[in-house]
């Protein structure tokens, strides 16, 4: 059948007809090849089971018909995931001779999204659903509660079913909904089938926020002292973009604006803070797109468009001034657009990019209207926005000039800049690598214990500047930043040339406890913003250094992690058990440079972790939503909730 019959059939069924759901492909497709399903098996495939169920729930919320979804972790990393919606459908299918609850766990691709009616939105990053969640589970269960019955059906290694869908049990006829429990497979998931609370914890209140009136619970049970979390937002992102400016000194009350076109609907919430960078977030069906798109664009064109007009009319900004320029009027902004679309098209290099484009003039249109009203209607904030536009669009023209001049005056070999960089003989950038190194004493270690050859070292002394308080030109007067810069050879900004490069392995190096994850994250966040194509090149890489030495009889043993230290001590032959003796490095610093080459930087011996698109832009996001200026919170945060920290700790 192809997609124009399949589209005309689905057209003449009923979204309330059992029949709705089509018939495509069988499951072991998925336990063979998973990876095509749900992008990876590890923690995050894992936690992509549960967003799958979820997504089906938020989805009845969208139709209009769910109010509530719980979220549970049970003992023994069993998820259970419970919505007050209609229930999924009792009846048969027609075409599988299942019934369709048998038939949605069962059939891949089996889903009211590929239906005319019905789903308005779907949420799931591959859109494949529950089978696939059946497939990689070792038992999974389903109750409906529907007609004052409850109706169970069961499935078991990689779906299964273990008898038909049967009623068993009566229920209030107040009482609807749907509840799936599943065990993800262990030998699917091989890395890891332990969630983490707080990767759920943190989307799901994204989810909260985005779904405004809905409530979504956590709970997890897994430990004696049970967590719980209730997330509720009635202002949905205007709320979010409340958090997100929590710390940080705004300059009027949020404004939020919404309209919908062709069953596509925008919704935008705004508020300027006393800063200089801008935090912009948006999301199409639930799904933040990193790299924007077009109902992006169109607010930004908006944007842009009415703040020039506005501080022209007004006379804010005079007629010999220049135009206000995009980065003017996004300074100190922080938005969030949430678009709901039937039909999104995916782009970019992570798919993380709206590409629909009939999305750029309904998202233009929707922000103009409601952002011109408030200019007018609100002359006080529409003079403190417009003012702080115009001093950054000085600002830029400022250090432009400022640029051009000490562009001419450094040249890359400053004296106060050979004093920190220990440089590699080797002018192959192919070859050459950069290690950047926190503190003085690891740095002196690194220097002897390098290859002088194609090793060059960087130590990093005061105090990174948080990115996330500078705009760019503050950025550049940092001195450890300057450094970077100069090292790296690639200039910044308008500059930039990744060619240029001088290393194709830019190595962090940091200890690998709370401070030192501290600090990567911090350059992590850094290169992420000034410096993407080196991070999308794939040139940055984090360095593991061991965490404790064993040793025993003639023997040293290095263990990269915690996790592994039981089984490795288990291993030492039984005359030596009392004689070994176990050593945790408490940092780089306390390694004498002999350690510190042969753990961490030969390139014989050592561990390099490559970082991803993904985990650059994981660590500016975990940086941009819970910033503080207090230490400890930010701190704490990072220890928590940062799953890609922990995966850089391994
Ligand atoms: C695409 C398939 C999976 N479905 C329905 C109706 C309600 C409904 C669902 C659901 C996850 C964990 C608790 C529609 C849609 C199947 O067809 S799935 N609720 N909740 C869910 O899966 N939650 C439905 C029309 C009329 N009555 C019910």
């Amino acid at each position: 059948m192809n997609e124009k019959e399949l589209a005309e059939l689905n057209a003449k069924i009923d979204e309330y007809d059992d029949s709705e759901i089509q018939v495509l492909e069988g499951l072991e497709a998925v336990r063979k090849r998973p990876g095509m399903y749900i992008g990876t098996t590890s923690e995050r495939g894992l936690h992509h089971l549960v967003w799958e169920i979820v997504d089906n729930s938020i989805d009845e919320a969208l139709a209009g018909f769910c109010t509530d979804i719980q979220v549970k972790i049970e003992k023994g990393n069993v998820i259970s995931v419970r919505d007050n919606g209609r229930g999924m459908p009792t009846g048969m299918n027609e075409k599988t001779g299942k019934s369709t609850i048998e038939t949605i766990f069962t059939v891949l691709h089996a889903g009211g999204k590929f239906g005319g009616g019905g789903y308005k939105v779907s949420g799931g990053l591959h859109g494949v659903g529950a089978s696939v969640v059946n497939a990689l589970s070792n038992w999974l269960e389903v109750r409906v509660y529907r007609d004052e019955k409850v109706y169970f059906q069961k499935f078991e290694n990689g779906g299964n079913p273990l008898g038909q869908l049967a009623v068993i049990d009566s229920c209030d006829n107040d009482i609807h909904g749907t509840e799936v429990r599943f065990k993800a497979d262990p030998t699917i998931f091989t890395e890891t089938t332990v969630y983490n609370y707080n990767t759920l914890e943190q989307r799901l209140r994204e989810l909260a926020f985005l779904n405004k009136g809905l409530r979504i619970s956590l709970i997890d049970e897994r430990e004696e002292q049970v967590k719980r979390a209730n997330f509720y937002y009635e202002g949905g992102i205007s709320e979010y973009v409340l958090l997100l400016n929590k710390n940080k000194t705004a300059i009027h009350d949020v404004v939020a604006f919404e309209g919908e076109e062709d069953d596509i609907s925008i919704e935008i919430a705004l508020q300027y803070n006393e800063e200089y960078n801008s935090a912009i977030y948006s999301f199409t069906n639930n799904i933040r797109t990193h790299e924007g798109g077009t109902h992006e664009d169109g607010v930004k064109a908006a944007l842009t468009r009415i703040i020039n007009k506005y501080a022209r009319s007004t006379n804010i900004l005079k007629e010999k001034d220049e135009p206000l320029k995009g980065e003017d009027v996004q300074e100190g902004i922080t938005m969030v657009i949430s678009c709901k679309h039937p039909d999104p098209q995916f782009e970019g290099q992570t798919k993380t990019k709206l590409g629909n484009s009939e999305v750029r003039k309904i998202a233009s249109d929707v922000f103009s209207e409601g952002f011109e009203r408030y200019l007018m209607e609100n002359p006080n904030a529409a003079k403190i926005i417009v003012n702080k536009c115009c001093l950054a669009s000085q600002a830029r023209l400022a250090a432009k000039k400022a640029r051009e001049n000490t562009r001419r005056k450094t040249s890359l070999d400053s004296i106060n800049f050979m004093g920190k960089l220990t440089d590699c003989k080797s002018k192959n950038a192919e070859e050459c690598e950069i290690f950047i190194v926190e503190g003085d004493s690891a740095g002196g270690s690194a220097k002897m214990g390098r290859d002088y050859m194609t090793q060059a070292v960087l130590p990093l002394r005061g105090k990174i500047l948080n990115v996330e308080k500078a705009r760019l030109d503050r950025a550049l007067n940092n001195e450890e930043i300057k450094s970077m810069i100069t090292a790296f050879g690639t200039g910044i900004g308008e500059d930039f040339d990744v060619n240029k490069l001088r290393y194709h392995k830019i190595i962090i190096m940091t200890d690998a406890d709370v401070d030192g994850a501290h600090i990567r994250t911090l350059l992590l966040t850094l290169f992420y913003r000034f410096f993407k194509p080196i991070v999308e090149g794939g040139y940055v890489y984090a360095a593991q250094p061991p965490l404790f030495k064993v040793t025993y009889g003639k023997k040293t043993v290095l263990v990269q992690n915690e996790e592994d230290l039981p089984k490795i001590l288990a291993e030492i032959p039984e005359k030596y058990q009392n004689s070994k003796i176990v050593n945790r490095f408490k940092g780089l610093g306390e390694m004498d440079a002999a350690e510190l080459r042969d753990t961490t930087m030969s390139k014989s011996n050592r561990v390099l972790r490559k970082i991803t698109v993904e985990d650059a832009m994981a660590a500016d996001e975990a940086f941009s939503l819970l910033m503080s200026d207090n230490v400890e919170p930010r701190r704490n945060f990072i220890v928590e909730n940062a799953g890609y920290v922990k995966n850089l700790d391994i």
